[in-house]
């Protein structure tokens, strides 16, 4: 990984000045009096109750009762049971002192069909669980869209058709009415990238697509739905809230200088894709050379620039690891680790010639490698980027093969790994924030053990054990330990 040339855009400059412990195993950094402690969660990932109240299928409903699609053929119809358990969950949320709660709205409970009158019963339990946060001192931070889709919607064409971006804006519509005096902040969609190109391009996300043109249609369409919900959520609001959007921006590094035009390729699908659009108002050039010999872009119209280009409050960032990428010679099999769910289709449209290296471990559960200089690396480059915008890490975590220990007079995880990986990505934050980054704080994926999409419940990513069995939650090491950060906004010793 010498000569790595990086992140994010062709002109940003690699990550200098790493200081203090080079594992990124610094304790007792403070971190600002306002910065943010939080935790994150999606609806299909622990809500369960897929039938009750009205709420109508989604894509991830029927795609996780597609035979095969979902390890172990899981899916989320129970879940965590968070439907039923809401305020045992927001008990514990009290007890974990979190400062913040990124919950996501499922639209199929709002809008069954994804059109037409808002669910009463859908509106109420949201209702509820923000109220529930607000009355425990907890900043609600809502998603209007973490991948459930309602599945009348994709039968129209999903989101490669722009009448789903044109729906989408109704929706937040009627989120914001009824919601609108009590969000703090509003997240239009949770990575994008994800919906577009593993849901269109790769199959392994619902709808479980493998059509690069469908994809990049996909791509232009999450980004305008973006640029309608906040304009339909600016009209109708009446405090004073927070816009922000999630992005899993890619940190690409390339095995020698050699493979520029590599990490160039991975970074204009990757990234460039949607902070154009969203933060500067166009589509990168490269990234529509690239692409040229599946689409012309023209289902992009005049004014949707416009429409996208909307100044946000807050840039979310979801980091979990690196990509390491170079040209493929043609002859010798093309490595494809770039850390998602091989099913056959790519999510990279037009970019066959790349290939996704192994990386050096350690590795999480996930099999992706830890990286905390890569998360510094990612938020320096964003900030000599976009240097007014700032930021927040909207997910960061890790999946480990966590057991429960009976050897205490109560039951225990001892989840030291996770404990590490936390640590060590948070003086990673830290770090950035002495080098001028203006981050504003940090949410922990996950609250809880949940269905984690094409793995089912195999992968465990929260602070907080789920026994699927009985549904009880028992808080980890790591959920002691992230109490005491939140607390006393130092990382414990
Ligand atoms: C994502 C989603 C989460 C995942 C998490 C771990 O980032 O893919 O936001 O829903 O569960 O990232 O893969």
């Amino acid at each position: 990984m010498s000569d790595s040339t990086t992140t994010l855009s062709t002109d940003s400059t690699p990550a200098v000045g790493v200081q203090g412990s080079p594992d990124y195993r610094d304790g007792g950094l403070e971190f600002p009096a306002d910065f943010v402690f939080g935790s994150a969660t999606a609806s299909y990932q622990i809500e369960g109750a897929v039938h009750e109240d009205g709420r109508g299928p989604s894509i991830w409903d029927t795609f996780s009762h597609t035979p095969g699609a979902i390890w172990n053929d899981d899916n989320g119809d129970v879940a965590d049971d968070h439907y039923h358990r809401l305020d045992e969950d927001l008990d514990l949320m009290k007890t974990l002192n979190l400062q913040a709660y990124r919950f996501s709205i499922a639209w199929p409970r709002i809008q069954p069909t994804g059109r037409g009158p808002a669910n009463q019963a859908g509106l109420a339990f949201y209702s509820r669980l923000i109220d529930g946060l607000i009355s425990r001192g907890i900043r609600p931070v809502a998603t209007l869209y973490h991948w459930d889709l309602p599945q009348a919607l994709e039968d129209e064409g999903g989101w490669a058709a722009r009448s789903t971006a044109e729906a989408f804006g109704e929706y937040a519509r009627i989120v914001g009415e009824a919601f609108g005096d009590r969000i703090h902040t509003w997240t239009t969609l949770n990575e994008p990238w994800c919906s577009a190109y593993l849901g269109y391009g790769s199959g392994a996300h619902a709808p479980g697509m493998t059509d690069p043109l469908k994809a990049l249609r996909a791509v232009h369409h999450l980004n305008l739905a973006h640029g309608l919900a906040i304009q339909a959520l600016r009209g109708v609001v009446t405090n004073d809230p927070e816009y922000s959007v999630t992005l899993n921006l890619h940190v690409v590094r390339g095995e020698s200088a050699d493979a520029a035009d590599a990490v160039r390729q991975i970074d204009a699908l990757g990234n460039r894709a949607f902070t154009g659009p969203m933060l500067k108002g166009a589509y990168p050039a490269d990234l529509l050379a690239d692409t040229a010999e599946i689409t012309d872009w023209s289902f992009v119209l005049d004014g949707d620039l416009a429409i996208i280009h909307q100044p946000l409050d807050v840039l979310g960032v979801n980091y979990y690891s690196t990509n390491l990428v170079r040209i493929w010679d043609g002859v010798s099999p093309r490595q494809n680790a770039d850390g998602h769910k091989d099913v056959g289709g790519s999510p990279w449209p037009g970019a066959s010639r790349v290939e996704f290296l192994v990386q050096p471990g350690p590795y999480t559960e996930m099999g992706w490698n830890i990286e905390p200089a890569g998360l510094e690396e990612l938020l320096l480059s964003l900030r000599d980027e976009f240097p007014a915008q700032p930021l927040m890490i909207t997910e960061n975590g890790a999946a480990f093969d966590d057991s429960v220990s009976l050897a205490g007079d109560v039951p225990a995880v001892h989840d030291a790994d996770r404990v590490d990986y936390l640590r060590r990505h948070l003086t990673a934050a830290h770090r950035a924030l002495e080098q001028g980054v203006d981050l504003r704080g940090y949410f922990v994926w996950s609250l809880m053990d949940n269905f984690e999409w094409g793995y089912g419940y195999s992968k465990r990513f929260g602070i907080v054990r789920v026994d699927y069995d009985t549904l009880e939650r028992l808080p980890k090491d790591s959920a002691h330990w992230y109490a005491q950060l939140a607390s006393t906004n130092r990382l414990p010793a």
